[in-house]
């Protein structure tokens, strides 16, 4: 079964929802006032099946007052019903909206001339006349255009055929996506608890689902679910849809929220928009302008910082001059309360189409793609509309040049596209898979995708699967070469020292960007062979100690005495006094003699490698006479030595497996 939104647009008193009752037999206005005053006020809601289309119908008010309760009920519509009476014709709100259907791209609809009962044929004529030439150059050019009664019924049979017509070229909806209803209704039902409507305008959801209401962030489950006053296990995209919420009450989920899958989404303060102004809005929009946003069901306060540095479209280019001067203003640091006139000349003409970003006043859920409608402060007029372009932005500037760049790619971009130009906008901090979640919208599925195309084609670089870790390839090559800078200059500035630890390049080049980064950079420079990574030191694979002939008789001659010393070992600052060498540069002569194997610490001594090959002989020899063996034992067969040097040598074979200490004794292993 396909299921259809179908919202009605129209002056007020022009018949909607007599329409709709005349089609559905449901009277949409619902509340006392409206049965009273004969008006609606609200939003209301009906359906109807024909045949396999099922039809869910959003009735909305005409009053100009009353326009954004309209708007609560205007996304989502696959089909809108123009309704002009035949009597009055074109009329204030039916322009409005039929501009916010434009600016919402609804993609299809018919007009219904309305009351036909009350007009001859020449009148008819001329109100199909007039209305033919409003909807010229829109969506609804050659749009069907019925006359109806809801008084005799007459065309009420054509209409729906029409729609059922129209019906039919509707792509099915994706439900392979996130799912997401802003709730246009909230109320509570005895022993039900909290109930909340909205058409789904993506995914499915279903009985038992986590979600969350967004921008509060409150958690809860779907304890129920029903689609036109149906119970069900599951409501799909483009379904009016009712779900019952666990433990959550009604000032928690009012009109203007979203209920998305519970972690999966981010509510905003900023979006970066593209923002068109419409041709026959009054005034222009301002700089810093204070404007009304629609969105979902969502309507909040919002400033207009409109982003500088680019040829609007549909209108002359404004003068570099002033931007600059602006910036201050953009900056919001020196001139709050700037010169008007200043002000002024950063503006967006009707007609226009520009890059801003909308500064929220109270934060709402949005994504990439959603449109939205602006309307100015006062009077209370629909103004203009957009489509967002990043919903979880940095904070722009007027001057910065680079984001409006930056949106222009991304606005061209398919969702892979989208994916490489947020991780590339992340930089050094990359992203984690719940971070391109909720800047994208994406479902894992998609995600992965996009993920294994990016890697593939070499784009991105994976730093970790668990949790998924991308990081830009371009800022991969640019990490590792501060890493091969840094070390570079470590090495000339100190040719005796092995390297730099660890920590400190983590420190210096990655900051406090995830561990994860580091990791993988050092892993790749490594596997590349750029570097090598030697307990808790980096350094450049090409990197030779450079040793005077001074240094290097030092070092043959520390490693000579070290040798001599046998089992009764030195410490290096033993070592160093007897040979007469600074500490500091035996240090870093030792620390080569360690890099070689040449020597090993136990504690602070010393040992050479061949006394301790000779002693590992020794005990493994011991074994063929007794397997076990105590200190005892063990100070014989290395020639009597005292427990200074005994025990922590044993502890020393212990750790390299060549015993084992069972008791007061070792085993030989
Ligand atoms: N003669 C005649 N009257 C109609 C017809 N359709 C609606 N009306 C009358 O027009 C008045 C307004 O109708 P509604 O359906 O409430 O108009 P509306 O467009 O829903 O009005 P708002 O919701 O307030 O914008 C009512 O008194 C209806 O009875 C029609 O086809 N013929
Ligand atoms: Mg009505």
């Amino acid at each position: 079964m396909k299921h259809i939104i179908v919202g009605t647009a129209g002056h007020i008193d022009h018949g909607k929802t007599a329409l709709v009752k005349a089609l559905t037999g449901t009277d949409a206005d619902r509340l006392k006032e409206e049965k009273q005053r004969g008006i609606t006020i609200d939003i209301g809601f009906a359906d109807l099946a024909i045949g396999d289309s099922r039809f869910g119908f959003v009735d909305v008010p005409g009053h100009e007052r009353f326009v954004k309760n309209m708007l609560a009920g205007a996304h989502g519509l696959d089909i809108v019903m123009l309704v002009v009476a035949a009597d009055e014709s074109v009329m204030p709100q039916t322009r409005e909206h039929f501009d916010i259907c434009r600016l919402l791209h609804v993609k299809s609809g018919l007009v219904a001339l309305t009351k036909s009962d009350l007009v001859d044929e020449e009148l008819l004529e001329l109100a199909r006349a007039e209305v033919e030439d409003f909807v010229q150059g829109s969506f609804l050019e050659g749009a069907p255009i019925i006359p109806v009664s809801s008084r005799t019924g007459a065309g009420v049979e054509e209409l729906k055929s029409a729609l059922v017509k129209l019906s039919e070229s509707i792509a099915p909806k994706i439900t392979s996506a996130v799912p997401r209803l802003p709730i246009d209704r909230s109320f509570s039902i005895k022993g039900f608890g909290t109930v909340v409507t909205g058409t789904l305008i993506a995914g499915e959801l279903k009985v038992g689902d986590e979600v969350e209401v967004l921008p509060g962030g409150v958690r809860t489950r779907v304890r129920n679910l029903q689609v036109h006053a149906e119970d069900t296990d599951r409501a799909l995209a483009g379904q009016r849809t009712a779900v019952n919420l666990q433990g959550v009450n009604v000032e928690q989920t009012q009109r203007g929220s979203m209920l998305a899958p519970a972690g999966r989404l981010l509510s905003t303060s900023m979006i970066d928009a593209r923002l068109d102004l419409l041709a026959n809005s009054p005034r222009p929009i301002v700089h810093r302008a204070r404007v009304r946003l629609h969105h979902g069901t969502a309507e909040v306060m919002a400033r207009v910082v409109i982003l500088g540095g680019g040829e609007p479209s549909g209108g002359d280019r404004e003068p570099d001059s002033e931007e600059w001067l602006l910036d201050s203003i953009a900056a919001e640091s020196l001139l709050p309360t700037s010169p008007a006139l200043i002000q002024e000349s950063i503006r967006i003409e009707p007609g226009q189409s520009r890059l801003v970003q909308l500064r929220l006043e109270e934060p709402i859920a949005a994504l990439p793609g959603d449109r939205f409608i602006i309307r100015s402060y006062s009077p209370q007029i629909t103004i203009g509309g957009g489509i967002v372009i990043d919903a979880l932005p940095e904070k722009h500037r007027l001057r910065d040049t680079a984001p409006r760049a930056r949106l222009e790619q991304l606005e061209r971009a398919d969702l892979t596209e989208r994916v490489a130009i947020f991780i590339e906008m992340s930089g050094a901090r990359a992203m984690v898979a719940t971070d391109i979640a909720s800047r994208t919208g994406a479902t894992d599925e998609q995600m992965n995708s996009a993920a294994r195309a990016l890697i593939g084609s070499g784009r991105v670089l994976e730093v970790s699967d668990s949790p998924l870790i991308l990081l830009s390839s371009e800022v991969y090559r640019l990490l590792a070469s501060q890493v091969s800078d840094l070390l570079s200059k470590h090495h000339s500035s100190e040719p005796l020292s092995l390297g730099l630890g660890r920590e400190e390049v983590r420190e210096r080049v990655f900051g406090d960007n995830r561990p994860e980064i580091f990791r993988a950079v050092i892993a790749r420079l490594a596997d590349e062979g750029k570097i090598v990574a030697e307990r808790d030191m980096l350094r450049l694979a090409s990197h030779r100690p450079a040793l005077t002939d001074a240094d290097s008789a030092a070092k043959q001659n520390l490693e000579s005495s070290f040798k001599a010393a046998g089992l009764e070992a030195l410490t290096l600052e033993e070592a160093a006094a007897r040979l007469g060498l600074a500490v500091n540069l035996a240090r870093k002569l030792f620390n080569l003699l360690q890099s070689e194997r040449r020597v090993a610490r136990v504690g602070d001594m010393v040992f050479h490698v061949e006394v301790v090959e000779n002693l590992k002989e020794r005990v493994r020899a011991q074994k063929a006479v007794n397997p076990r063996m105590d200190v005892t034992v063990f100070k014989e067969i290395t020639g009597g030595l005292t427990r200074k040097y005994a025990i922590p040598l044993l502890e020393f074979l212990d750790r390299e497996r060549i015993t084992r200490r069972v008791g007061n004794e070792r085993e030989i292993l």
